[in-house]
């Protein structure tokens, strides 16, 4: 273990003081588990509201530890160990999401019956205007940045952040903004409990993150944190996990890809042979308008309209917000159609449900790239769309081998052993009409940085095709 000796790291450094937060049990010292995005930005906080902060993390040097020293000069980092060596009753254990609790190093504090915090609960502890929460094992980015834009349409000065990649606490800079939509993981909400948003959602729930929880229930009974407190409920008539989280004392809004029973609910219909999204039994807009793929996407947009116009937003302007917005990188993105085949990038398809998903908006034969680390998934569930609309599997990664005992009885499956190989397959195997989908159903750190990093190679060699 080290403690790092750059200049500025000993105690002292200039800071402003924001004394407009007061932390729950007024803390003088916090320890910050892991110096990730969330971790500088926590401790960047912290030691600007005048605590006095320690940062560990497991690895020796951590990517962030020159901006640590810059922003909060005068907290101590601690690498290699997340062992805590100061402690005392008034300090705050922080963990960041990517830290799970079951760490071994953590096992001691929490013995002691230390509760583990997250950047969530301390801007929760911290915010001033109504906050707008989404869960969701997939969906959730899209409808993020798709109610930021709804929002910012309306006139409203929004901040949006969480698990989408900017860090809760970095919002907490502008004292100006009138609204905050927050992307939550699970991750996230394991350690967080005085969020109160005035709507939340739980989008849907599909297994993910198995190689971090005990159980199914487990990482439903972690979604579920985002309905705390008192404010309206967004949920989906279409998941099973819904019963658990329903709160028949509470404003329930319900969607669906199904008719709205209720005039407050959101659902899907036909209008004289035209697919529409409803609110009650008003039609709002036609589903060909919106430019996204996939039922699921339909669905997305349900769950953003709904959680705008219950804080507001008329629909008129929701409507045009909608008609602007053409989807994020990696998300059913339609890449080129070369020789009369469609090449799709869906490469934040990192769990089963995304790429079922994915799979089951395509109306074309699909040659389905796939694999990764499954991180202990199970999938059985992609058996269906495979057998209905998959003519061919090519699988990369750790994990292929995985997907390959799943429907290799299915479908004719090859291995690849990177992208390019990947691609070269799907070009021979690809006839007109055809629509190759990189969908993976795992996650991409065997073989790239991060989700994007795996698109932007599929992109890159679909580029290189002639
Ligand atoms: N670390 C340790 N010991 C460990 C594990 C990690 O010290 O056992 C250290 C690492 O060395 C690294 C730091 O912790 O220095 C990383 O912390 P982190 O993994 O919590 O990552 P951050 O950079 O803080 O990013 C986190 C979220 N990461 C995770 O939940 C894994 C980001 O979500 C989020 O965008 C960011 O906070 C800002 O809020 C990413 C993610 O992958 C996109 N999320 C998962 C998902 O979407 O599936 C949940
Ligand atoms: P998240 O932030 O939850 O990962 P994204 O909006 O980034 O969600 O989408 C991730 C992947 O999940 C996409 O690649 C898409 O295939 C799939 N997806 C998006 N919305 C849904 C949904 N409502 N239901 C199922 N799958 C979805």
């Amino acid at each position: 273990m080290t403690v790092d000796d750059l200049p500025g790291s000993s105690a002292g450094g200039e800071r402003k003081l924001d004394q407009a937060c007061q932390l729950q049990g007024s803390p003088a010292h916090a320890v910050i588990i892991g110096l990730g995005r969330s971790g500088l930005a926590t401790a960047v906080f912290l030691s600007n509201i005048g605590l006095d902060v320690d940062v560990y993390d497991s690895s020796e040097k951590p990517g962030l530890r020159e901006q640590l020293h810059q922003q909060a000069p005068g907290v101590r980092l601690i690498c290699g160990s997340l062992v805590i060596e100061r402690w005392s009753d008034d300090s705050l254990l922080v963990v960041s999401p990517g830290v799970p609790l079951t760490h071994p190093d953590l096992a001691q504090i929490l013995r002691k019956g230390v509760r583990p915090i997250g950047d969530v609960e301390l801007f929760s502890q911290c915010v001033q205007a109504p906050v707008i929460a989404i869960t969701g094992s997939n969906g959730k980015s899209t409808v993020t940045v798709l109610l930021g834009e709804i929002l910012r349409h309306a006139g409203r000065k929004v901040a949006v952040g969480g698990n989408i990649g900017v860090p809760v606490l970095e919002l907490l800079d502008d004292d100006n903004i009138e609204i905050f939509v927050l992307e939550l993981s699970s991750f996230q909400l394991e350690t967080t409990w005085s969020l109160n948003p005035v709507i939340a959602t739980v989008l849907n729930v599909a297994a993910d993150h198995m190689d971090r929880y005990a159980s199914m229930d487990d990482y439903v009974a972690s979604k579920a944190k985002v309905y705390r407190g008192n404010g309206k409920m967004l949920l989906n008539a279409d998941d099973p996990a819904t019963d658990q989280f329903m709160q028949n004392d509470r404003e329930q809004i319900f969607f669906s890809s199904a008719a709205p029973v209720n005039d407050s609910d959101f659902g899907l219909s036909d209008l004289d042979d035209r697919l529409f999204l409803f609110r009650g039994r008003q039609a709002l807009m036609a589903a060909d308008e919106i430019h996204l793929a996939g039922q699921h996407n339909l669905l997305n947009v349900l769950a953003a309209w709904a959680l705008a116009s219950n804080v507001g937003v008329e629909d008129h302007v929701i409507k045009e917000a909608v008609t602007n917005f053409k989807g994020l990188p990696h998300r059913m993105e339609w890449l080129a159609t070369i020789d009369g085949v469609d090449w799709i990038n869906d490469s934040k398809g990192t769990n089963v449900g995304a790429t079922v998903a994915a799979i089951s908006g395509l109306t074309h034969p699909v040659i389905l790239i796939a694999g990764g680390i499954a991180k202990d998934a199970d999938f059985s569930p992609l058996r269906e769309v495979v057998a209905q609309h998959v003519k061919a599997a090519i699988l990369i990664g750790s994990d292929a081998g995985k997907i390959a005992t799943a429907i290799s009885e299915l479908v004719p499956v090859s291995l690849a052993v990177d992208m390019s190989d990947a691609v070269a397959k799907a070009t021979e195997m690809a006839r007109t009409g055809d629509v190759v989908l990189l969908s993976p159903a795992c996650a991409s750190f065997d073989m790239y940085q991060n989700f994007e990093h795996r698109g932007d190679e599929f992109r890159r060699c679909v580029g290189g095709i002639v």
